[in-house]
């Protein structure tokens, strides 16, 4: 496959050459894709340098596939552009993930969608991919009525900038703001942009992201999302109220059973998911799992992912992965 990465400069565009590397994906040719900015600069996979090039030398160079991770607005201009050279694109930005024609996908829960037809496909949101993840399938055993997550995200999730204010801070330095506020010892409530209902765009994300992956509507959602002065990954605190009466047992063995979940959970020994822990792994690790005493059928839980990894890159290869298995590309 010849293959290209476009944002390849950027944090998520760096774990997706380390995750295509490391899973092996069978890349016949890497093209780095960047803005002008970057053209020319040399970065390495797999041993070899290859140089920076930009979007219309990419598009000429047909690959096969194209994953993007450089921002919404790029996506909005350049994916259709490559899609309609022929390119397969998967789009690691809010861009098409809610437009009715567009596959939003987590390969665990839905890829089947996945058709010949489908030339720009949609990776989800980080926070919404770890809990759709750990959620899938407790909601196929035992229907989610309704979830209140609140989240705790990572630096990384905002890109490099907002982990060098972080670094700036913490060593006393003067530098660039990623946020309207300092970031270290302090936490934001305010991830992405307001929204007219006083929701952000990244609650709204992992509001109706949900719904549609799931593929069910009745399911209610509701979130609080805020950035903490952390690396490595993002947590969320999740109360779900299901329509089925279950026990922990159940639970504990849907989770066991649930494709690409770890359970982490032996309290008694102080083990639990922390970001720490998820740091560079693929897994959704979740822990804390415990019954909601205030109603029945209501379950608490904290999940933990790096969302560099299948919040985002992990995800967007295992698509790519997927494409070429089912010979979709
Ligand atoms: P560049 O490094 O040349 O600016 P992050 O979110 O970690 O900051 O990374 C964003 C990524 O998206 C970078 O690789 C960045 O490239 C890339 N990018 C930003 N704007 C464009 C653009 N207009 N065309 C192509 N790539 C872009
Ligand atoms: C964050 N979830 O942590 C965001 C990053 O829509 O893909 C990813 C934004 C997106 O800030």
């Amino acid at each position: 496959m010849k293959v290209a990465v476009v944002g390849a400069t950027g944090l998520v565009g760096g774990e997706i050459l380390k995750v295509l590397a490391e899973r092996d994906f069978p890349v016949t040719e890497l093209l780095l894709v960047a803005s002008e900015r970057s053209v020319g600069k040399q970065m390495e996979f797999k041993g070899k340098q290859i140089k920076v090039i930009g979007m219309q030398e990419a598009i000429a160079a047909a690959p096969q596939i194209a994953i993007f991770s450089a921002g919404g607005s790029t996506s909005t201009e350049w994916a259709p552009r490559f899609a309609e050279a022929g390119i397969v694109v998967v789009d690691n930005s809010s861009a098409w993930r809610m437009d009715p024609s567009k596959k939003l996908v987590v390969p665990e829960i839905n890829a089947k969608e996945l058709t010949k037809e489908d030339k720009i496909i949609a990776n989800p949101n980080c926070s919404t991919i770890q809990m759709v993840v750990a959620l899938n399938k407790l909601h196929e055993e035992l229907q989610a009525k309704r979830i209140v997550v609140s989240t705790y995200q990572s630096v990384t999730g905002t890109g490099v900038k907002a982990v060098e204010q972080l670094m700036n801070e913490r060593a006393g330095k003067e530098g660039e703001k990623a946020y309207p506020y300092t970031i270290d010892l302090n936490v934001l409530p305010h991830i992405d942009v307001f929204q007219d209902n006083g929701y952000t765009k990244e609650e709204m994300k992992m509001i109706l992201e949900t719904k549609k992956i799931m593929g069910d509507d009745s399911i209610r959602v509701t979130a609080t999302a805020v950035r903490i002065p952390v690396m490595g990954g993002h947590s969320e605190s999740v109360n779900v109220e299901f329509e089925k009466d279950f026990t922990l047992d159940e639970v504990y063995r849907i989770l066991n059973e649930t494709e690409g979940v770890k359970v982490v959970d032996d309290v008694k020994n102080l083990v639990y998911p922390m970001p720490k822990d998820a740091h560079g792994k693929d897994e959704v690790l979740v822990g804390r799992v415990r019954l909601d005493e205030t109603q029945p059928r209501t379950l608490n839980m904290w999940i933990v992912a790096d969302n560099l990894r299948k919040g985002a890159a992990t995800n967007a290869v295992q698509i790519a992965e997927y494409l070429v298995k089912e010979g979709l590309v």
